[in-house]
């Protein structure tokens, strides 16, 4: 379980001040939709990604780097605070970070992005129009969409009898150390506001004050805390029951039978994780290129055969099996995304939101 010291609004700050703005060194990158190599920076062959653990395949990066020469590294994390804590630390020198949307809007916010070149990125066509130019980034001037996903609950049939329709059905206390949940305090608040039928963003002072209700309630159930990898607490019999990341709810279901998903009752939300450039990147060119590579329908594929959330890119929907399509856990049907929002930044609040569940979880 990792213990979060840094909120977002104290990252975003010390990230500020760290002055993310020296001019970085560009190089063009072949303007190509084809699936070949795609041109590495003359003048670099380096590219550095600070990613979410899971998501990206190292089958993907190593083609890249075979195809174009170039040197990749990877570091992970397990939530978005955790990555700007780092970056506004001064670690890394990352050239590709991967944030949600509502992390989007605060960097763009901050001027802490670098813009992005389109000219170098023909593939963005690939993505379908559901997932641009939302409001997180207007014209997807910093990010391009890479996974998107909801959150659900799934359970093992074998060691949770009846029907599971809510968190009502998961936080019981005949439950008490059989769940997993993520270790994301804006997901966890999420879920105790979506219970009292309060949408998502609306975290007034007030409103966490009844999620604090809840989750006092909630939380002392809970066995497990996983972002990574919260799939493999019901993968071992650790925990029977969990509110995880849809591209995990996804594996289990192909794992085996014995695993239900469902789309929570009370409400969920709809993720759009980006590809982003940190504004001090050194290798921008090498970054587009990389993210024109992913973009292209066969790599994008690679990305949906390992990691099954929901895929942006329709190009590479037509490549998937019609079981890989009616996985309920990749692919909320339309119905079920209609009545999803999306996180915003919500500013100050963050830290209290931060506060609010390290100060439950630690009781
Ligand atoms: N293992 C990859 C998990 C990515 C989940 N990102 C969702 C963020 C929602 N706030």
């Amino acid at each position: 379980m990792k213990t979060k010291t840094t909120t977002l609004l104290s990252a975003l700050a010390a990230l500020a001040v760290a002055g993310c703005g020296k001019a970085p060194e560009t190089a063009p990158a072949e303007n190509t939709t084809q699936p070949q190599a795609p041109a590495a920076a003359a003048e670099s062959k380096q590219l550095s990604i600070y990613c979410w653990s899971e998501y990206i395949p190292q089958s993907v990066i190593d083609e890249f780097a075979a195809r174009t020469g170039i040197k990749v590294s990877v570091e992970n994390y397990a939530s978005n605070e955790e990555m700007l804590a780092k970056l506004g630390a001064g670690g890394g020198n990352y050239d590709i970070i991967q944030p949600s949307e509502y992390v989007v809007e605060a960097l763009v916010k901050e001027n802490l992005l670098h813009p992005i070149d389109h000219s170098k990125i023909p593939n963005l066509k690939n993505l379908s129009p559901q997932f641009l130019n939302l409001p997180f980034d207007p014209g997807n001037k910093f990010s391009v969409p890479f996974m998107a996903g909801t959150v659900g609950i799934v359970w093992n049939t074998e060691l949770i009898t009846g029907d599971i329709k809510g968190f009502s059905d998961v936080f019981k206390p005949e439950n008490k150390d059989k769940i997993v949940v993520l270790d994301d305090a804006r997901e966890i608040v999420s879920w105790a506001l979506l219970s009292q039928g309060i949408p998502v963003n609306d975290v007034s002072d007030g409103n966490l004050e009844k999620a604090r209700g809840v989750l006092a309630n909630w939380l002392p159930l809970v066995k497990v805390y996983d972002s990574d990898s919260p799939k493999t607490a019901l993968l071992n019999g650790d925990v029977a029951i969990g509110v995880v990341w849809g591209g995990e709810g996804a594996i289990l279901l192909n794992e085996d039978k014995k695993f239900r998903w469902a789309v929570p009752a009370e409400g969920t939300h709809l993720f759009i994780d980006s590809l982003a450039i940190p504004k001090d990147a050194k290798n921008v060119a090498n970054a587009e290129a990389f993210m024109n590579f992913i973009l292209q329908p066969e790599i994008s594929k690679q990305i949906s055969d390992a990691f099954p959330y929901t895929n942006p890119n329709l190009e590479a929907r037509k490549l998937l099996t019609a079981e890989q399509l009616a996985n309920p856990a990749s692919f909320p049907t339309d119905e079920e995304i209609a009545k999803m929002e999306t996180f915003k930044d919500v500013g100050a609040q963050s830290s209290k939101i931060d506060e609010l569940v390290t100060s439950l979880k630690v009781q």
